[in-house]
């Protein structure tokens, strides 16, 4: 079939929409059409060439939401009808990494995906005159129909609104589930969030969700301090007007250090500065943002003999199949909030805008509805 699709031709240049060939999908895998897709600040690393993985011509696209068309042969969880949510983190429930259950990151198919590749090696997607193109992440959403794995998407109920669900595809579960999943934030503690964007703003509505006491947003842009506020943020620091050093500046807010910070940018140095502010003894420092290639991460290793802890997290350590439609459950029994960070809905001609909106600091998410 045809499809149209925001291609990213070459790394550094704006997204090119235009028709793109599809084929229908092979064994264990399932054609859907996209409904909705949100622009997460990953697609933008890929897209400007940053991230050592990205491969060209690709589609990019991860956070989407959308319907099943077609099923291949042995497919047997999903049929035509469903809703789904595709999942950049698959659950086969069967390898080694699925079998612990000390991580999320199911490895079935991640050498394929990492080169933009179906699990058999091949692409689905190709130019009008036959040239392929690279699925990204797994995922592709940034095309009005893809095809995944079987094993790499979510089944969520159907009155769920595809263009605000979409959003649990990558920001919202990432961020909750980095504060439940991974930090495992207790009652009354004491947090530092790095970083109020798309993902930081779901750090700071988890935080609340798990009872913290105390919510500190750090970001570069004032405007953040309402919208942080919004979601439970209880105190607001821009690094750029505090007098001093900023882990100082912290450790005195949080009276000693904070319980659990996260880093929501990308930037190793400020993931230094989350370690550092973290609580002597017992504070644990969560890496979410994804640095550029050859980046490197430093600090004393005192820090760490003194009893901080470094970790890091992806997809906030869900496991997509099982967590996600309880994801979707709770935004529909209202417990938590998805409608107020979604400030921009784009058509698909209209995507490399929601780039500029992101480099303007004017978007939470910024969501392309099909
Ligand atoms: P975003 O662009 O929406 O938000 C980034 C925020 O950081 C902005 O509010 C910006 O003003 C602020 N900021 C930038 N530099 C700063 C600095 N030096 N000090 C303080 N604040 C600063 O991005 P996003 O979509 O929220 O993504 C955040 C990061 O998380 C990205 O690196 C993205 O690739 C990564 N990410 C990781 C995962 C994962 O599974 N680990 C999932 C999704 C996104
Ligand atoms: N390709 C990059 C790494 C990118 C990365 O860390 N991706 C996260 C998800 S970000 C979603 O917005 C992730 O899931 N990582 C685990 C994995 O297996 O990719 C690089 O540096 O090479
Ligand atoms: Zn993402």
């Amino acid at each position: 079939m045809r499809t149209r699709a925001a291609v990213a031709f070459e790394a550094g240049r704006p997204l090119e929409v235009t028709e793109v060939n599809l084929e229908g999908p092979k064994a264990g895998e399932v054609l859907v059409e996209i409904k909705a897709t949100g622009l997460c600040h990953t697609d933008e690393f890929t897209r400007s060439g940053a991230d050592p993985e990205g491969a060209f011509p690709a589609i990019l696209g991860h956070e989407g939401a959308g319907v099943v068309l077609e099923v291949g042969p042995g497919v047997t969880s999903l049929e035509p009808g469903d809703h789904v949510i595709p999942l950049y983190t698959p659950e086969c429930r069967e390898c080694e990494y699925c079998l612990n259950p000390k991580t999320n990151l199911c490895q079935s198919i991640r050498s394929t995906q990492g080169q933009g590749l179906m699990p058999d090696g091949t692409s689905r997607f190709s130019t009008l005159d036959g040239k392929p193109i690279l699925h990204y992440m797994g995922c592709s959403t940034f095309a009005n129909h893809t095809v995944l794995p079987e094993i790499a998407l979510a089944k969520v109920r159907k009155d769920a609104p595809f263009d605000k669900i979409c959003y649990i595809g990558c920001g919202v579960t990432t961020g909750i589930g980095a504060v439940i999943n991974t930090a495992k934030v207790e009652i009354g503690s004491r947090c530092v969030v790095f970083g109020l964007g798309g993902i930081g703003l779901n750090v700071i509505q988890g935080c609340r969700l798990a009872g913290a006491n105390q919510i500190i947003g750090v970001d570069l842009n004032n405007d953040r301090k309402a919208w942080g506020e919004r979601f439970g943020m209880t105190d607001f620091v821009n690094p750029s007007e505090i007098e001093g050093d900023l882990v100082g500046h912290l450790v005195e807010l949080t009276g000693g250090g904070a319980d659990y910070s996260f880093e929501c940018i990308g930037n190793v140095n400020v993931m230094r500065a989350a370690l550092e502010c973290a609580h002597k003894g017992w504070g644990e420092s969560i890496i979410i943002g994804v640095a550029p290639a050859g980046a490197e991460i430093s600090t004393r290793p005192f820090q760490l003999v003194t009893g901080r802890t470094w970790k890091g997290t992806a997809f906030g350590g869900a496991r997509g199949r099982t967590d996600v439609p309880k994801i979707v459950d709770w935004y529909m029994q209202g417990k938590i909030e998805i409608d107020p960070m979604i400030t921009h809905t784009l058509s698909l001609d209209e995507i490399n805008k929601g780039f500029d909106l992101m480099h303007e600091g004017a978007s939470i998410r910024a969501v392309v509805v099909y």
